[in-house]
């Protein structure tokens, strides 16, 4: 078993961490990868690159997994989407053909995101990886809706399109929760260990609309992991309510943002959690973040529990920083 996967099932008191985009901006060495791939699409698609991307963090500090570095936008790309990542503004799609994505079959999605299933079977085989898990990991189907609609990030209040046609929107859902799990299968048949499904959106759905927006697509993804035997974490963020999705949705690992009390959730969850440390004490001083550090891991001390932020390491954190941190949660300094 690995460290992960002992702490999951509660088989060991020994710390362990990773961090939501542990890859990333914040890592030199990804700039320099990135600033010589101004494609975004293509540079998850290139297996190489991709696989020594993911494996960057896991030579700097001693997280006890790696997630494969791909995007959760890949989807909407491999359904026929046009997807494209503007600098300083994020992502940006192209318009829907409905009618090509009903034709589309399995093999077909597959071939497109070939690279991806290699870069997982090539990453697994690295010594950096040696029993550690390797994360696979899906946009759940509303955050994956949200972008292919609005067709580009909803996060400025900008939101441009609604949920009025019902009829088309259900088809979409459908062959997106289709498609999440081919997607899901061949993460897992290349050897990603976990599934990690991101909800970074549920925060702005109306609760009215939690059932078929939300929790009956990602039950259904779920479901879908645990019959390949591996464990799957959930990641609401903004739910307004994380105890009634655990009792509806049932992931194996909960995992929470930076905006809920995790006093309460402990006191109220009995599952595994995971995360909830607000990623901008990575940005400020040594002191502040140990307190904080601190506070997680007492509240969640002798419960099943896999440290890592409430969303994803900013951009400007000092990796030296992630370093202490890190230090922090092994060590109980
Ligand atoms: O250099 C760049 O501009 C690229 C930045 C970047 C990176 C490093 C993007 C664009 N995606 C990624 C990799 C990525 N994305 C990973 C693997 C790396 C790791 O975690 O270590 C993962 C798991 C994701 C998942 C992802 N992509 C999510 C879910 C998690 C979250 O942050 O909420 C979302 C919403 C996306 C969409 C996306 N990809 C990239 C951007 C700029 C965005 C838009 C975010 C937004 O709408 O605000």
């Amino acid at each position: 078993m690995t460290v992960l996967q002992d702490c999951i099932n509660k088989k060991s008191n020994i710390n362990c961490i990773w961090l939501m985009r542990q890859a990333g901006r914040y890592l030199p060495e990804f700039r320099k990868i990135r600033s010589e791939n101004q494609d975004f699409i293509k540079l998850c698609l290139n297996e190489n690159l991709s696989s020594e991307i993911t494996v960057q963090p896991l030579r700097r500090f001693d997280m006890d997994a790696a997630i494969i570095f791909s995007d959760i936008l890949l989807v909407p790309f491999a359904l026929g989407q046009p997807v494209k990542f503007k600098k300083d503004f994020g992502p940006l799609l192209g318009e829907i053909d409905f009618n090509e994505m009903l034709n589309l079959n399995e093999i077909q999605f597959t071939d497109k995101l070939k690279p991806v299933y290699n870069a997982i079977k090539k990453t697994k085989e690295r010594e950096e990886l040696r029993n550690k898990d390797l994360i696979g990991f899906v946009g759940a189907p509303w955050t994956i809706l949200i972008y292919m609609l609005n067709q580009k990030s909803p996060k400025n209040e900008d939101i441009e399109f609604n949920l009025k046609d019902k009829r088309f929107i259900e088809d979409l859902l459908k062959i997106i929760v289709r498609f999440l799990k081919t997607h899901i299968n061949n993460q897992i048949e290349s050897g990603a260990t976990i599934i990690q499904i991101f909800d970074s959106w549920a925060g702005l759905l109306n609760e009215k609309d939690y059932d078929k927006y939300i929790y009956n697509p990602t039950k259904d993804l779920v479901n879908f992991v645990k019959s390949k035997k591996i464990p799957v974490i959930c990641f609401p963020k903004g739910i307004n309510d994380y105890k009634n999705y655990v009792n509806l949705v049932k992931p194996d690992v909960i995992s929470i943002d930076y905006n809920v009390d995790p006093k309460k959730i402990s006191d109220s969850i009995d599952i595994t959690i995971q995360g909830g440390l607000n990623p901008n004490f990575l940005i400020g001083d040594r002191e502040q973040l140990k307190t904080n550090v601190k506070r997680y891991l007492d509240i969640f001390k002798g419960k099943p529990y896999i440290f890592n932020l409430g969303h994803g390491v900013l951009p400007n954190t000092d990796p030296s920083m992630v370093d202490y941190l890190v230090k922090l949660v092994k060590n109980h300094l």
